[in-house]
């Protein structure tokens, strides 16, 4: 299907396949190993313009790196609507669905600067830009569906408590220091976040296996005028999962792209990535009918309460052909809306319409950074904007304003009925005040809701997860004040912590009161496709190829994916399966683990392996003869998630759950 935006982006794409090498002016360059020098031994010349403009060109070759999502990895794609949607909103894109309108995605950790480690705990980016016939519409979300703020002047703060520390620029890649738990417990609004932040959801197993979340609230209008209140979800259609965090640290070193590296290698295979859209819908009249503000970002709005529509799905499919000139300079803005789209009074929406253009403006040099081709919608541009940084364009004509005879008044404006875009009529009366609303001020019921709603895998994790954090705290203070707050959600999780960090519990019990349940907040609630699965295959000893053909076999017909590891390159032919020596791979980088021993003694390397796939909670598959091999390894052979078998088809019962959390 064709692919508005990438043939777009095709017309700029340049290949020097065959081509001569230029000078940026177009001349061809004879020599590009030594300046030009006076003899073979004597002074440079200045007049060496090839030189100059290469090394200048390099000099200038780093940008900015974003403030905050500094690392991020984007990928093209497409998305289509299942439905109609024109009883909430007149969005071209939303109503046609015959139509493929292309996306592009870039998934981003927050804290961490352009090179630290993919897998460290943190909130994960989840930015789509959609380039619709009305022109672009850019969903800047997050993975978690609700933020530490609620107001967007506190964004400042934010992010320097959770940023390295400036006396000494640590730590990289995450909140495990005093200033962002000090921030925590100051600023009680950043409570139900971080419960979110420090349980599974904090250490996602890669970008594909995701939820995606607006966050804000916005507005849907249809072409009667009227408007809704929407909250946008991505579905992700491969399964929602999450990294152990011992496995995320061995992973920091062991792979520190890990994440990006299997979103492109999923493209490249051809196992696309899928989400579907997910609405939530309230209508005006019923704006007051709930126990949390729907204004307020640091709440959900829990689906038994306000049920989830699924109305569309997006598949990227294509991986960018250069991560600098895409994905680098792509610009995103919550502020980028079509027609049928509009924002509510949600304060720290508001305040991110100012930040994300001001930003592009010094990341990408002026205020042209529209016209960088990553940057263009897919139909035509025409204002009487001019000049600056950087133009790309010719404009030309004698006029550039509005009104005007002189070019009949173009570009002229469109009425609403013809899809100029004309902000919802709402009506606002009160007084200029700056006073946080009464009604943002329950910072803990959701907090308390969500550890309520977690299995009990997933509570313990998340009981480790604060541990961790706080534990690296310098302060005592501050680990006091923070286990002070959580104190006033859950005094299990207090107690816990307490004990783990070495502080004292509150002896008043403060926590919220409710059982209050929402079947929607586990990460258990998705099932696990099992072609989303990888298995590393170690050879001890000399297995003959065709009991391994018989093993590919079976991976190939349940798509998993899969390497040998151990028995490289000797008779083991490259046709049916990609090799991988004990150098290089790592339980780590792998979702299970297989054993097929010829009876021989198991190699080091094997039972260190097979106890780390043990200790991660992974499901391990090991011969007979392997199992009796592995009587010295730290492992318990009937437990949970350990499979005992000569048959390969049998594999496939073993990796019907990801992870054996009742193995202890
Ligand atoms: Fe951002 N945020 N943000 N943010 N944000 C940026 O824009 C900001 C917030 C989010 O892949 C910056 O281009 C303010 C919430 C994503 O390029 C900056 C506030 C959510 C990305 C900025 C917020 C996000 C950014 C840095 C509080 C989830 C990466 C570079 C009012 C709904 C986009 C840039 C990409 C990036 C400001 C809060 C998501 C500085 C002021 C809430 C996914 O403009």
């Amino acid at each position: 299907m064709s692919n508005k935006k990438k043939e777009q982006i095709d017309e700029v794409t340049k290949s020097n396949d065959g081509k001569a090498m230029t000078t940026n002016n177009g001349v061809k360059v004879s020599e590009d190993e030594n300046t030009l020098t006076v003899g073979e031994r004597g002074p440079s010349l200045l007049e060496d313009f090839h030189f100059r403009e290469k090394i200048m060109h390099f000099d200038h070759e780093r940008i900015p790196e974003r403030i905050v999502h500094a690392r991020g990895f984007g990928a093209h794609g497409e998305f289509q609507v299942y439905k109609d949607l024109s009883q909430y909103t007149s969005a071209d894109f939303l109503t046609h669905p015959e139509k493929t309108t292309p996306v592009f995605v870039r998934f981003s950790t927050v804290q961490g600067s352009k090179g630290s480690p993919d897998t460290v705990r943190d909130v994960r980016g989840f930015a789509t830009k959609f380039y619709t016939d009305e022109g672009i519409f850019d969903l800047v979300g997050n993975d978690i569906p609700v933020f530490f703020i609620q107001d967007a002047i506190k964004f400042p703060d934010l992010i320097h408590a959770v940023k390295p520390e400036p006396h000494n620029e640590m730590p990289q890649g995450g909140t495990a220091h005093d200033t962002f738990w000090d921030f925590f417990a100051q600023n009680p609004e950043s409570t139900h976040t971080t419960v979110w932040a420090m349980s599974d959801r904090g250490i996602p197993k890669n970008f594909r296996q995701i939820e995606g979340f607006g966050i804000h609230t916005f507005r849907l209008v249809n072409s009667e005028g009227q408007s809704y209140f929407v909250k946008f979800h991505w579905k992700p259609l491969h399964g929602l999962e999450s990294l152990v965090w011992d496995e995320a640290q061995i992973l920091h070193g062991k792979d520190v792209d890990f994440h990006r590296k299997d979103l492109y290698e999923s493209i490249e295979k051809g196992d696309y990535p899928e989400w579907e859209l997910a609405l939530q819908v309230i209508k005006p009249e019923q704006e007051f009918d709930f126990d949390f503000d729907i204004l307020d970002p640091t709440k959900i709005w829990p689906e038994d309460q306000v049920p989830i529509e699924v109305v569309g799905k997006m598949t990227l499919n294509s991986n960018v052909s250069n991560v600098f000139d895409e994905t680098e300079q792509a610009a995103f803005h919550p502020g980028h809306i079509v027609p049928g789209i509009d924002f509510s009074n949600d304060p720290l929406l508001q305040g991110r319409l100012f930040s994300y253009t001001d930003t592009q403006i010094s990341r990408l040099g002026g205020p042209n950074f529209n016209q960088i081709p990553i940057n263009r919608p897919v139909n035509e541009v025409h204002n009487n904007q001019r000049d600056a940084m950087h133009q790309m364009n010719i404009n030309s004509g004698q006029v550039a304003y509005h009104k005007n005879a002189l070019n009949n008044n173009d570009p002229h404006p469109t009425p609403k009925e013809e899809g100029g875009y004309e902000h919802y009529q709402e009506k606002v009366e009160g007084h200029k005040i700056r006073k946080r609303s009464e009604s943002f001020k329950d910072y803990y019921s959701q907090a308390k809701l969500y550890l309520n709603s977690l299995s009990q895998a997933e509570y313990d994790h998340t009981v480790d997860g604060f541990s961790f954090e706080i534990g690296m705290c310098n302060s005592i203070m501050v680990k006091q004040n923070a286990v002070n707050q959580l104190n006033k959600v859950d005094r299990t999780l207090a107690e816990r912590v307490a004990k783990n960090v070495g502080v004292e519990v509150p002896e008043e019990n403060e926590e919220v009161q409710s059982d209050a349940k929402d079947s929607q907040l586990t990460m258990e609630k998705y099932d696990i496709p099992i072609a989303a699965h990888s298995v590393a295959v170690l050879v001890n000893g000399n297995i003959d190829v065709d009991t391994l053909k018989s093993y590919a076999k079976t991976f190939a017909e349940n798509d998993l994916n899969y390497a040998f590891v151990g028995q490289y390159p000797e008779n083991l032919s490259e046709d049916f399966g990609i090799t991988e020596t004990f150098d290089t791979a790592h339980s780590t980088l792998f979702d299970s683990t297989i054993v097929l021993s010829d009876g021989s003694d198991i190699k080091p390397q094997v039972e260190e392996f097979v106890e780390l796939t043990y200790k991660h909670n992974k499901p391990l598959f090991v011969n007979k003869a392997a199992s009796q091999g592995l009587g010295n390894a730290k492992l318990k052979i009937d437990a949970p998630g350990v499979f005992v078998s000569d048959e390969p088809e049998t594999i496939v019962k073993a990796f019907e759950r990801a992870r054996y959390w009742d193995r202890k």
